[in-house]
């Protein structure tokens, strides 16, 4: 095994029982909403549940759960990879995906939206508002302010400075689990969603009447052209909710999903019989049979929740984590298999 796949499994172990000690030091007392569930990717998707889950426990729809779970990162300073503070494009502009969508196939979606700390909530009003399901740039924002929303400058100085010393460089190579490499390592990194765990947030609620939705926010790949739009705001690619069957979403190097149509491929699966396990396994390996190549050095990750609340996760590399919120507890961060090691979880 290479020696920086030992290194990242290594750091990933430390993390997880560094997750595991602070979850039982802070384990929130879930109150009860039978049946209700919330899972989130990767560890900061922790703080983001127990937004959502403050809707879930009190009998709330699963769709106003994911907007207020989502809100959390996209204005959390120390996450680089959504919402303000979000790592820029390479002409350094911060452009933002967001995709929303209730267990009635309603749905709306926002893609490189400048200027808005909450591009998850406009693409709700998208959903809610307009005839349409996604808006792009510049009319995005135009809506987004006819909506009363502000607009901002999100690019903050340690965006900036990172941006200036990626420019030293300037080469496009998405990382695997950057997120992950220094879990609880750094000084002052002790919870999650700390500066070094950051990644899209891709977010799947059962309420207690047992309606599904699913959001997915992000600040997409960091560095990438001016105008790409990644998997995060196309319903079918990033997200996917068929309320009779189950949701998923995705995080990763958002083409390889695109292509695949990835978290609709994995609610497929699951309403022709699959386990949402068995579901993100194959659309995983759909991914690896096709793209072979690729599939050595991308990372991507799917998460799904079926309509009777059982959970699966599945993903590429190895590091991939997700956040499960229930009326048994609130902040478990729990290791996803992966094609590469199916050592974990
Ligand atoms: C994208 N899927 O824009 C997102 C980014 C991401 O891990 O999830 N990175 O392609």
């Amino acid at each position: 095994m290479p020696t920086s796949l030992l290194t990242d499994r290594r750091a990933l172990i430390r993390g997880t029982v560094a997750a595991a000690s602070l979850a039982a030091a802070s384990t929130v007392k879930a109150a009860t909403a039978p049946g209700a569930i919330v899972v989130s990717t990767w560890d900061f998707g922790v703080a983001a549940n127990q937004a959502a889950w403050e809707v879930l426990r009190k009998g709330g729809w699963a769709l106003d759960a994911v907007e207020a779970g989502a809100r959390v990162p996209e204005v959390d300073m120390k996450n680089h990879s959504v919402g303000r503070a979000g790592y820029p494009d390479r002409d350094g502009h911060v452009s933002l995906d967001a995709s929303i969508m209730d267990e009635a196939y309603n749905c709306g979606a926002v893609a490189a939206l400048e200027h808005i700390a909450h591009p998850i909530s406009v693409a709700r009003r998208v959903m809610e508002k307009t005839p349409h399901v996604l808006l792009v740039g510049d009319g995005a924002l135009q809506f987004a302010l006819q909506q009363g929303f502000k607009k901002e400058e999100l690019l903050t100085p340690e965006s900036k400075a990172a941006w200036k010393e990626w420019l030293k460089t300037a080469q496009y190579r998405p990382v695997t689990n950057s997120e992950m490499k220094t879990y609880g390592q750094a000084p002052g990194s002790k919870v999650p969603g700390d500066v070094h765990n950051h990644d899209t947030l891709g977010m799947l609620a059962l309420d207690a009447q047992g309606r599904l939705s699913g959001a997915c926010t992000t600040s997409g790949m960091a560095w990438k052209l001016r105008g790409r739009v990644g998997d995060s705001p196309i319903i079918g690619a990033g997200l996917y909710v068929d309320g009779e069957v189950g949701a998923a979403t995705s995080t990763g190097v958002g083409e390889e999903v695109i292509r695949t149509a990835g978290s609709f491929l994995v609610v497929e699966l699951m309403r022709q019989g699959r386990s949402p396990q068995q579901a993100c396994e194959e659309a995983v390996m759909r991914i690896v049979h096709r793209r072979p190549e690729a599939s050595k050095t991308l990372q991507v990750g799917f998460l799904a929740l079926s309509k009777s609340g059982e959970v699966g996760a599945y993903a590429i590399q190895r590091g991939f984590v997700y956040a499960r919120c229930d009326g048994t507890r609130t902040d478990a961060v729990i290791p996803s298999a992966s094609f590469l090691s199916t050592n974990y979880g």
